[in-house]
This record gives C-alpha cells, structure tokens and sequence, in this order.
C-alpha cells in the first residue's frame, strides 16, 4: 500500500533485531539491548544489540575470506551491477517499512525519509554502471618491448562507519560503490539508528550478494566503532562523523596503514550577494537551516550577506521561518522534525546560551517548543555575528543560523573561508561573472550556485581542509576503495644483465 498521504501509528511495540554476519541474521542472545525511543514521541521503537569485540573479530574473519576467495571481486563488472540492480529494486519493494523505520528512529519528516529511501535506490542504479565502467589504464607508448598497464583492484575488507541524520542515505553513498570495486564490507551504523542499515543487509542478500560480502555489527561508537577502525585485518575505514572522533579514527588506523575515508563536520557559508533573486535566496537560506532539523553535514547555517540588503534579507527570512510547519514527523506534511537525542538538543541550547552571551542580536527562535513531548527546537537566527564568535565558528548541528555581513566581495570570500573546515558553500547571484569568481576562490568540496543541498550520485561529495579527506560518489566513490596497480610486461627476448 502507498503511504506517502497517510499519517502512519507508532508500533504497539518495538521491533528487535540481531545482527548480520555471513549472509544471516545472528540472534542477540545474551548480549545487552538497545533499545532506542522516537526522539519525536519518546517511545520505544526499536531495539538493538550491542555487539562485543569477539562478534567483530568473527565478522571480520568472515569477510576477510569472502575476499580472500573472490566469490565476489572475481564476478565480472556485468554480474555485480545486476546484484546492485536488483538491489535497488528490493529497496524500493521495501519503501515503506525502510521510510518508516528510519523517522521512527531519527525524528525526521516521514515525506523527507521516502525521498531518501528513493533516492537512495536511485544511487545503487548509478553505482551498477560504475561497476561495469571502472577500469584502469595503459601505456602504449613506452617502445615496441615494453606495454604497460594500470589495473584497478578492490582494496579488501572495508570497515563502514555511519552516522545518525541520515542513516539509510549515507550508507547509499557508500555501498554500492564500495561493493561496484568488488570489496567485502562490515558495516557499524550509529547505535541509535542501526534498523535501516540491518534490513539493507538482507534486501542485499535477496538480491544474490554472496554470504559474507556485506556484514552489519551493531553497537557503540566507543567500543565497536573503535575496535573496527584499530583491526589489523581491514584493509580501509570508511567514516562519517564528527571531527573530533574523525581525529581518534586517524590516530587508531595508524597500527595497520589502512586507507581512511573521512567526511567529518562543515560550517557552511551561504553567500548572499545583493544582486540576488532574494526571495529564492531567502528560501534556499531557510530550507539550508531547517533541513533535518539543521542536523546536516552540509546544512549551509553561516549566512555571508551583503550588508546593504541585510535588514530586508533578515525579514525574509524571518517571515518564511515562521511557515515552516515543524512537527509530528510521521505526518506527510510536517517539513522539519525533531532532534536527534536530548544530548544533542542540550548542545543545540548551550550553543544558543553562548551566541546570546556573546552579544549576538537574537532575532527568532531560542528555545525548545514549550509543551511537546519529544526534542524540538525553534529554528533559531542570530544577526550582528562577529566572526570570531563561537557561534559563527564551531559547528551546532541544529536549526541555527547566524548572520554576518559584507561590504566587498574580496571580504565575502574572506569570511566564507575563515573556518577550519571546507564541506560546502552556497552562493546567491544573478551575475555568472560573480558566482564564477566565487566557487573558484571557496575551498570547499562542495560549491552550490543559486541553490543548496542537492544534487546526485554523478558528482563526488567530500571536504577540504578539516572537513575530511577522500571522495565518495561518482566514479571517484568507486576509485575511492581501490588499489591502483602497474604492471609492466616485456615482449621479445631479454637484453640479459649477466654477462
Ligand atoms: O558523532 P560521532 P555524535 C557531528 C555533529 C554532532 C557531533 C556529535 O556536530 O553534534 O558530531 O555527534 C561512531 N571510533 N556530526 O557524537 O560520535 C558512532 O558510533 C570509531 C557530524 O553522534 O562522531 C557513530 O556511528 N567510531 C556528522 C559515528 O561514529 C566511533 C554526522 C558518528 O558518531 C567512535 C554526525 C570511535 N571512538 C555527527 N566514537 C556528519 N559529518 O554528517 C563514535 N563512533
């Protein structure tokens, strides 16, 4: 049945899950539970276990021997891209149960996770060509006795990192690129939204992925997450998280030199300049704050605007915040849902107590909504934002929004790049000349012009600076978790050495 027009209930009680190892489920047993409540209605949803090391070390093991025996990254490109095929289509079967599932566990808008649950079948589609495109190189120019040749091959065994606003869609950035190289996975998603990440690993299964090729261990970050990134037997992490477990993750893969992959924090500038269709900007500013509660890597929540159209811009801006209908998560028509856990709304209220602190001009918002059951906050918009202010530098991960300005365009970029991390950037004008000059001066991996937070799987996603390092997505999301090899081979009779 299609539910996108129906406000679906809350289970009568929540769905438990084991674990997934080896192409089947693995009861919890007597491993402690997790049980993770709807940060929008405060019930039990669903209950999880928390893995030990040992689960991982099994785990591990399995997956290194389904890549040691190649009954995956011996398959041609052609039968890999007709399990990520069938793949999607086992996703988009599944619509509705993954939809709900995942704003039942993240409080995010039930419209919102069907667009990510169809947009995330839509990247194994792409994914399945990469498969069958990925090739490597060769040089047919060294001389009549020598060819050379570049291969690409699958790096081994990648250990998989996830983080909790957009469980279902971030694993899709990353999966199926990971399996198109032909590589062996375990996946540890957030443990306060593993559900999605598990079903995924059956609907992998149905769709013919051999037994041990993607492999899902739930559990803590701490623990879990740590042990993965310390293993000796993987071969690359994949994270995606915050800074500061981003730097441990550095640190705990030095044992073994594996390749890491880091898509960590963003403070990203929307630069407004005056010449811009202010209203579209307006709308683009207020959907860059309030998508997923503002919990969004690339959520463009610094506003760079020129300071001649400031005051009117601010207007704009508060008026449309004051439509945005926030609420009940599971009703199609809520636009904005709630936050995460009650940790990370008491961060989302220290940050507001320090803007205020600092004498920054609050001009909406500023609070939780007195009343609801669950954690939301009013999106919040503070004007008068030094740069320096910690506000204005450090990353909220909430629907705040800070307001600086500019006179010059040189000090637009200025600010735009006066922060430690280079995720995205948004820019609004009307002038080609202007946004030009721009995106080539931001350093950030990704640069939006008169629009934000879009975009597809053709186009790589990554950071510059302390945002991260490495590209998924695109055909550079499959090179990504590949060894690049060269081989040279002598033709005719060898000039010998040996006298
Ligand atoms: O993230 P963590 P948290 C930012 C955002 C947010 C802050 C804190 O600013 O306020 O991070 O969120 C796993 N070794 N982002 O504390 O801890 C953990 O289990 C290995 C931005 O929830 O970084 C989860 O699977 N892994 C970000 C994942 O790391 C560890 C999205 C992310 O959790 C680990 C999320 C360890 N020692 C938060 N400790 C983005 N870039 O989109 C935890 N984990």
């Amino acid at each position: 049945m299609d539910q996108s027009n129906h406000i679906a209930s809350l289970p009568a009680e929540p769905r438990s899950f084991g674990f997934f190892v080896d192409g089947s489920w693995v009861d919890a047993g007597s491993r402690e539970i997790f049980e993770r409540k709807s940060p929008a209605h405060d019930v039990a949803v669903t209950r999880t276990t928390r893995c030990t090391t040992d689960d991982l070390n099994a785990a591990v093991i399995v997956a290194r021997k389904a890549f040691a025996d190649r009954r995956w990254s011996g398959l041609s490109g052609a039968r890999r891209s007709a399990v990520l095929l069938k793949a999607a289509n086992g996703i988009r079967e599944r619509l509705d149960e993954l939809a709900l599932l995942e704003t039942l566990e993240t409080g995010k808008p039930i419209s919102q996770s069907r667009g990510e649950v169809e947009g995330g079948a839509d990247i194994y589609e792409y994914a399945a060509g990469a498969a069958r495109a990925l090739h490597g190189d060769s040089f047919n120019n060294l001389g009549d006795r020598m060819m050379g040749l570049v291969t690409r091959e699958p790096i081994g065994v990648v250990g998989l990192i996830t983080p909790w606003n957009f469980p279902f869609f971030i694993l899709s950035e990353r999966v199926p690129f990971i399996l198109a190289a032909g590589c062996t996975i375990i996946a540890k998603p957030s443990e306060v939204t593993s559900a999605t990440t598990l079903i995924m690993a059956e609907i992998l299964s149905e769709a013919g992925l051999p037994d041990g090729v993607f492999n899902v261990v739930t559990g803590s970050g701490s623990e879990i997450g740590q042990a993965l990134t310390e293993h000796a037997d993987i071969d690359m992490v994949s994270f995606t998280g915050s800074t500061a477990v981003g730097q441990r993750t550095l640190l705990a893969s030095a044992g073994n030199f594996k390749k890491l992959g880091l898509e960590l924090g963003g403070k990203n500038p929307q630069v407004v300049f005056a010449d811009a269709n202010l209203d579209d900007a307006a709308d683009g500013v207020v959907f860059g704050m309030c998508f997923n509660a503002g919990q969004c890597c690339v959520g463009g929540t610094r506003l760079v605007v020129e300071k001649s159209v400031a005051r009117d811009f601010e207007t704009l801006i508060v008026e449309k915040l004051a439509r945005v209908r926030i609420g009940d998560p599971l009703d199609p028509d809520t636009q904005m849902g709630a936050v995460i856990t009650g940790t990370q709304n008491d961060t989302i209220l220290k940050y507001i107590a320090i803007g205020k602190k600092e004498g920054a001009r609050l001009v909406c918002g500023g609070d939780r909504f007195a009343g609801k059951t669950g954690q939301f906050i009013q999106p919040t918009v503070f004007a008068d934002v030094d740069r320096d202010m910690t506000i204005s530098r450090e990353e909220i991960f909430g629907p705040v929004l800070t307001i600086t300005t500019f006179d010059t365009f040189d000090e637009a970029i200025e600010i735009a790049n006066d922060t430690i991390y280079g995720l995205a950037a948004s820019i609004w004008t009307t002038s080609l000349d202007k946004a030009t000059d721009a995106f080539r001066r931001i350093q950030a991996g990704r640069v939006w012009v008169n629009t934000t937070i879009t975009g597809g799987p053709e186009l790589p996603i990554g950071g510059f600076k302390q945002s991260g390092t490495g590209r998924e997505t695109g055909i550079y999301g499959v090179e990504e978790y590949t060894e690049v090899k060269s081989v040279h081979i002598a033709l005719g009779r060898r000039d010998h050495w040996v006298a």
